[in-house]
């Protein structure tokens, strides 16, 4: 076997191990994270559940941490409360990013982990199977139900070769989503080989893995080999260690060949992490922004590299630099190694250990701007400012285009090449901020912004309504529901519900509240690939509560499929592409005997009234999928099968 199906294997509690089949798996770990937590662990009280069933669970606060109003520091107080009354681990704010942090203290070859977050596979770069998603999965996997996933296709990447001077392994993953681009990747995982591993260390392993959540696949993993150890040990974690590897005759799906010499530094240009080109196609536009840190590049080597690269230099007069580190530990390494101060005397804004800009919570660049950062998407907007223009890249290139203020090609610096960062021998160890206490009478908090998950009503037989928007190919969950200043209200769905597709169309909520007043369903029609990104299931749970009642799509991504179908939101797939240019915005649409066709047709018939034609759409669901939406959601189906 290889890697994917050991990890499997060991973990299989219902279905076959075969491509295409729905198996279920027994989840080991969970990780939240604020902006999701909150809905999660509401989710998680609504099933009555009193104790939680995992090896480890651990709550982060990292997302909202900019507490501008009560909302989020209330939200906090909730996490902390629930966590103390289930006895899950709590890491405040200000301990670092979850991904980093799950990283460095928690993470272990062959388990498996669930998170309430897209990033989760980060936690590949260590071998784990880790993997992302909506809210209410994670809290399924809190109460001990497993997880449900199409068995996959496996890519093996060989790696061979070694990476040059400058070149690093975001660069790596930069040019995998340049052979293999954002969509057409569902049901997937990557599986990383070849005598190529052995050159990277776990936190640049993590920063591929971290990064394979923008080509859609499922989960990518490296083996754990005598680097996984060495790492562990560094975090006196070597108990935890495990050796995984693929069998000699393992077979894949698909094998693609990677020489890690002949990559060069590379940037995903605007707006999607997709675009890839070389650096030394962009020199010399002006930037205006840089920041440093997010989940993919965060760690004490990326910290300590852009240090060195700053030291003894003074930043650009128009530029802003921004530096985020990932975690406490990372922190307070550089901080006492003097790396910070260097840092900070080339005139860095140094922020908190948290998601920060990444998320649009603060350093929104200027009008127009060019942004460097080192983060993991950069879709339209998500700075927070519409017109920016965002550039991802690894944190060589980033420092070089600080230190020039245009683009830079690391390898033109007039810089003698930096000796290699290395793993220190011990991190700096302290988990005073993610502690574990358990005290079942705790009094849970509740603010006044919190309120109940939306209950999903029973699928209707018929359906009539509206298509009250069309869009085109991969539109974000960052269109849909959009972050930024409007993640504080994550835990109050009316309110939230208001900004549901902002970006695309203000004018979407009025218009759906109205059909839902008048008893009108509200469609949505897309192209390829929709809903990718985030697993934030606020993108299904807000439309839902909005009455939008089905997504007629080209394609759909994974979390967000899992997640429409959760919260009872039919996902429709044409059978016919060509249908998507037939039809259009405010067409009103007839679904006849839906529930029916919902026990077990594999196509379905929808007509279309305004121009008097039918089209097909394909029900791609397994029986689980199909009972779930016949109950309105994953709550109710739950509450029945489970009483
Ligand atoms: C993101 O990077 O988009 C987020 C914010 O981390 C999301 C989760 C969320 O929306 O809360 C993700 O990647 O899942
Ligand atoms: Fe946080 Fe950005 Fe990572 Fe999402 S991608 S978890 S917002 S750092």
């Amino acid at each position: 076997m290889n890697i994917v199906q050991k990890i499997i294997a060991s973990h299989l509690i219902e279905g076959e191990m075969k491509a295409g089949e729905t198996v279920a798996i027994k989840i080991d770990q969970t990780l939240t994270q604020d902006a999701t937590g909150t809905m999660a662990y509401l989710e998680f009280e609504a099933m009555n559940v009193t104790e939680i069933s995992t090896e480890l669970s651990v709550s982060y606060v990292d997302h909202n941490t900019s507490q501008m109003g009560f909302e989020n520091a209330d939200d906090h107080k909730y996490l902390q409360t629930i966590a103390e009354k289930f006895g899950i681990r709590y890491s405040k704010a200000g301990n670092g990013i979850c991904h980093q942090v799950h990283l460095e203290r928690f993470g272990l070859p062959g388990k498996t982990l669930l998170g309430s977050d897209s990033h989760t596979p980060t936690g590949g770069g260590i071998g784990m199977m880790a993997i992302g998603a909506g809210g209410l999965d994670v809290a399924c996997a809190l109460a001990g139900l497993p997880f449900y996933i199409t068995f996959p296709k496996v890519l093996k990447i060989n790696l061979t070769g070694k990476l040059q001077n400058w070149v690093t392994s975001k660069d790596v993953i930069l040019y995998i989503l340049e052979l293999l681009s954002t969509k057409g990747n569902v049901g997937w995982m990557v599986e990383f080989g070849g005598d190529g591993v052995q050159t990277l260390s776990v936190p640049e392993r993590a920063t591929i893995t971290n990064m394979g959540a923008e080509l859609g696949v499922t989960t990518s993993i490296f083996p754990s080999d005598e680097i996984t150890f060495s790492f562990l040990k560094a975090q006196n974690r070597e108990d935890g260690w495990t050796e995984l590897k693929a069998a000699d005759n393992a077979e894949y799906d698909r094998i693609i060949d990677i020489d890690l010499g002949t990559l060069e530094p590379r940037f995903a240009t605007p707006h999607s992490p997709g675009n890839i080109c070389l650096v030394k196609d962009l020199v010399g536009k002006k930037v205006d922004q840089v920041c440093v840190g997010s989940c993919t590049n965060s760690s004490y080597k990326d910290l300590m590299t852009v240090a060195k690269m700053v030291k003894g230099k003074k930043l650009p007069a128009h530029l802003s630099f921004v530096v985020a580190p990932g975690s406490k530990q990372v922190f307070r390494m550089i901080s006492e190694n003097g790396a910070l101060s260097d840092l900070i005397d080339f005139g860095a804004r140094i922020m908190e250990s948290a998601c920060g800009f990444c998320i649009g919570n603060g350093q929104a660049p200027q009008t127009d701007a060019i942004s460097i950062r080192t983060n993991n998407r950069n879709f339209k907007g998500r700075s927070g400012t519409a017109s920016a223009n965002v550039y991802l890249a690894s944190p060589e290139t980033a420092a070089a285009c600080a230190i020039t203020g245009k683009i830079t090609d690391p390898r033109k610096l007039d810089m003698k090449i930096l000796q290699k960062i290395e793993i220190p021998e011990k991190f700096k160890i302290d988990d005073s901020m993610v502690f574990l206490r358990k005290n079942r009478d705790v009094e849970i908090y509740r603010g006044p912004n919190i309120g109940d998950p939306p209950k999903g009503e029973k699928l209707a037989e018929n359906l009539k309504g509206e298509i009250v928007l069309k869009v085109e190919d991969k539109i974000t969950t960052d269109h849909i529901m959009p972050a930024g200043i409007r993640l504080k209200y994550r835990s109050n769905i009316p309110k939230y519900s208001e900004f549901v597709f902002e970006p695309v169309d203000k004018t979407f909520p009025n218009r759906c509240l109205k059909n839902k007043g008048k008893n009108r369903a509200n469609f949505i029609v897309a192209g390829l690939s929709y809903g990718q990104g985030s697993s934030r299931e606020h993108a299904a749970i807000c439309p839902a509560y909005l009455g939008v009642k089905a997504i007629i799509a080209k394609s759909i991504e994974r979390i967000h499929l899992a997640n429409l179908i959760n919260f009872g939101i039919i996902p429709m797939i044409f059978k016919s592409p060509d249908d998507y240019d037939k039809i259009g915005q405010s067409d009103e649409l007839a679904f006849e005997k839906i529930a029916n066709a919902m026990k077990n047709d594999e196509i379905y018939i929808i007509k279309n009234l305004s121009r008097n034609f039918e089209f097909k759409v394909k029900l791609n669901l397994n029986k689980r999928e199909r009972e779930i939406l016949l109950a309105g959601g994953l709550l109710n189906y739950i509450s029945k099968k489970y009483p």
